[in-house]
């Protein structure tokens, strides 16, 4: 059977990209058609998803009984080190037949020893034969167990020689536990070039029923010579019976891949990917804004700011009585100090509930954010993107209010002038007050009869007490108004900044809650839309 050379990506990297969409699509695509894609993945199993289109062969055995010799007489070359001095190789090496190196299959084993013969349309293309050290060896019981490799390799070819075929080492600690792999491994007698051919007949049967008594009826054996190539030949044509196998069984797995990620991507559909564009979250941040009661909190600051700013720098008697009016902003419960606030009301404001206007309003530009997120993908993806969003919805009123409660309205900020000008109006009423006392004192005296001579004293020909207090109520009326204008110009921009704050708080609830969870989900299509595209 000739070997289908198409070269696109491997079968384990396939795999690996359907297993990605599956991932991706499931509670999205149709249930049915994930879960049959997911079962062929898991047919296809760990050994496939790894070794890919590679047959794997592995060469074990005790020390010196020829596997060195054997890998080097099926690959024709002299890469492995074979040798007296026991034992010879330490460390596992491979040949891999083909047009490139299976390197995460190499790293996956640890075998860093690699050797790569080309090899196109040759009958071993894809083999990867492994040269093991010893299996007693302890060093490579760490790296290379025959267990771990048992998970992956197609072939296990035992290699014994006419001394220790029968080594309870072997036999025990091996091929026993073994039994379920029977038809995955072979024993090769080697060295029978040292048996006349009555001992060869001996060792074989000897083998046979050794390996019967222990279940492994289905395990092959085979007779060879590394040294005189005698049963090269077969060992290799039997490699490359099990090399076409399992590209074989590839094909057939690559025609499901192909078929299964075929059905999924049929429920990805393939029109364009919407995008969430400006002018849709613009819209929503702004009817959000309205809900959250943005404007009312920022016509408190600008009222507060007024409200503060006359009671410091106005007329002391004006200032006095609206003391008594209540604070804008502290009747929203906004601005209060930690002391202030009640443990369990942190960021409960008493900002007034969104009107029926304005849920409307946030309805329809949420529903325009979904139609617009939603238009042309599959169903069940924009089921899953309203889902999502309606679930956020519930918390919404609560997260704004939030935000709204824990933006810096930097109300303490900018008003250190106030200080000098409440220092001021005080001066110029005690001079009024001091003024009008002096100016009275006369009249007092006059009716108490009390004879008393007031010293007069001027300045620039006016009586002192006359310009006291003609200058205190002046000067308090003129600073009072003189203040109002800069207050008001401080309003303004108190107002603009917490306008700015509160809709960047805003937006960033808007951005968390609604837009990049729709965000996540429409990536999730593309990346499930490639994933299967790679898988096919
Ligand atoms: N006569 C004969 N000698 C062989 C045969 N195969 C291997 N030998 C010899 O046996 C010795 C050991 O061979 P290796 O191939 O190094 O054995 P190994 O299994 O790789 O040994 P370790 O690497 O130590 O595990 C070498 O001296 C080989 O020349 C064979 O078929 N016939
Ligand atoms: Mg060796």
């Amino acid at each position: 059977m000739k070997r289908d050379r198409r070269r696109g990506p491997s079968i384990a990297v396939r795999l690996q990209h359907l297993d990605e969409a599956i991932d991706l699509a499931r509670g999205r695509a149709s249930d049915e058609v994930v879960d049959a894609a997911d079962a062929l993945v898991d047919r296809a199993g760990h050994r496939l998803s790894i070794a890919g289109d590679h047959t794997v062969v592995a060469l074990a055995g005790a020390t010196g009984s020829g596997k060195s010799s054997t890998f080097n007489a099926v690959t024709g070359t002299q890469l492995a080190q074979t040798g007296v001095t026991r034992p010879t190789t330490s460390e596992a090496m491979s040949v891999a037949w083909g047009t490139e190196q299976p390197v995460a299959l190499l790293d996956w084993l640890g075998v860093t020893r690699r050797t790569l013969v080309p090899a196109g349309e040759s009958e071993l293309s894809d083999l990867v034969l492994l040269d093991l050290p010893d299996h007693d060896s302890t060093e490579v019981s760490h790296r290379l167990t025959v267990d771990r490799l048992v998970e992956l390799v197609d072939m296990l070819v035992w290699v014994v020689d006419p001394q220790k075929y029968a080594d309870a080492a072997l036999h025990d600690g091996y091929l026993k536990p073994l039994v379920d792999h029977a038809e995955v491994m072979v024993v090769v007698l080697n060295q029978v070039d040292r048996l006349t051919t009555e001992q060869r007949e001996v060792a074989l049967a000897d083998l046979r029923r050794l390996l019967d008594s222990q279940g492994l009826s289905r395990t092959r054996i085979m007779a060879m010579s590394a040294v005189t190539g005698e049963g090269v030949p077969e060992l290799r044509a039997f490699l490359a019976e099990v090399a076409q196998a399992k590209a074989a069984k590839v094909q057939r797995f690559s025609a499901d891949v192909t078929r299964r990620a075929g059905l999924l991507s049929a429920e990805l559909g393939d029109g364009p990917v919407p995008k969430l564009t400006g002018g849709v979250v613009d819209r929503l941040n702004d009817s959000m804004a309205e809900a959250a009661a943005v404007p009312v909190v920022v016509d408190g600051v600008l009222k507060a700011w007024r409200h503060r700013g006359t009671i410091a720098t106005g007329w002391p008697m004006v200032s006095w009585m609206k003391r008594f009016k209540p604070d804008p902003l502290r009747k929203l419960r906004l601005g209060l100090s930690p002391r202030e606030l009640s443990p369990t009301d942190v960021s409960r404001t008493s900002l007034p509930k969104a009107n029926s206007v304005q849920k409307a309003k946030l309805d329809a530009s949420l529903r325009m954010v979904l139609d617009t997120a939603t238009e042309g993908i599959p169903r069940g993806w924009s089921d899953q993107i309203r889902s999502v969003v309606r679930g956020n919805d519930k918390l919404l009123a609560d997260r704004l209010d939030g935000a709204v409660a824990g933006t810096d309205l930097e109300m303490d900020r900018g008003h250190g002038w106030w200080v000098l000008a409440t220092i001021l109006q005080w001066l110029f009423f005690i001079a009024l007050v001091v003024g009008v006392a002096w100016l009275a004192l006369p009249f007092v005296l006059a009716l108490a009869q009390v004879p008393v001579d007031l010293p007069l004293i001027t300045w620039q020909g006016w009586p002192i007490q006359t310009l006291l207090a003609v200058g205190g109520i002046a000067g308090g009326v003129l600073l009072a108004l003189l203040s109002r204008v800069f207050v008001e110009a401080g309003a303004r921009v108190k107002a603009r900044q917490a306008r700015k704050a509160l809709t960047d708080a805003v937006g960033e609830v808007t951005a968390v809650e609604i837009v990049e969870p729709i965000q996540a989900e429409l990536d999730r299509l593309v990346a499930a839309r490639e994933a299967v595209e790679k898988a096919r």
